[in-house]
């Protein structure tokens, strides 16, 4: 009987401590600036599925932030000569200008972004780098396009190492992925993250908060169960 109940209890704090990698999603309620009565994605009806930004799924774990695009864009598939943006990270919170959906929200407001994954660079970029926005990209080309939206690092910065993409999965049904060491964002305990990616003509941009966990406060709870477990077997004896 005590055997059982020590086993339950060391299990529940395994699982306790797994906890900490569990996915956290954010879905896409962002539709920011200058939408152009389209709503959240700008498309045709039969590109719909490339823009569309569903979600961001984020897991904590071994010292890096993964971060999931769950989109259909890929940038070898566009016909415009779009491309794929930037992660941009706020470790300071997310902060958007108005309230859900955003729709005054541009790179002129809301969040500051202090760090930066460069997808084409394929570096982590921190410390005073310039935003390109959609206007950069598509501001002459006649074509509409969600104006006025961060897309991808200018120029300048810091490099860090030790981030890594895997952009492998992209196209229908699939996603962009993001590996960020937390250290490299100063980050070692709870704090929350703000996240924003879009693709260059930000037809679909999507922005939201992931909360770091407490590794420690689940650590010290799953040792304490996993400890009343050793006492209890301690007793059966
Ligand atoms: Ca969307
Ligand atoms: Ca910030
Ligand atoms: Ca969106």
């Amino acid at each position: 009987m005590l055997k059982g109940i020590s086993a339950l209890v060391a299990s529940l704090g395994l699982l306790l401590a797994a906890g900490q990698a569990g996915a956290i999603t954010i879905n896409d309620n962002y539709i920011g600036s200058q939408n152009h009565g389209y709503g959240d994605v700008i498309s045709d009806a039969s590109d719909y599925n490339h823009y569309n930004i569903s979600s961001m799924d984020v897991t904590f774990g071994g010292g890096y932030m993964n971060v999931r695009v769950n989109t259909g864009f890929r940038q070898s598939d566009d016909q415009y000569g779009v491309q794929y943006g930037d992660l941009f990270i706020s470790t300071n919170g997310w902060h958007p200008y108005g309230s859900a959906p955003y729709y005054s929200d541009n790179a002129s407001n809301g969040e500051d972004w202090e760090f930066v994954y460069d997808t084409s660079a394929n570096s982590l970029y921190g410390g005073n780098f310039s935003i390109r926005t959609s206007d950069y990209f598509f501001g002459s080309s006649g074509y509409i396009y969600r104006n006025g939206q961060e897309v991808q690092r200018g120029t300048g910065g810091t490099a860090y190492s030790g981030s890594s993409q895997d952009l492998s999965h992209a196209g229908l049904g699939g996603y962009l992925e993001y590996n960020i060491l937390l250290s490299s964002l100063g980050i070692s305990g709870p704090a929350d993250i703000g996240l924003k990616w879009g693709m260059t003509c930000a037809n679909d941009t999507i922005e939201g908060v992931a909360k770091v966990p407490e590794p420690s406060a689940l650590m010290l709870l799953g040792l304490g169960l996993l400890g009343l477990g050793v006492t209890a077997r301690r007793r059966s004896r």
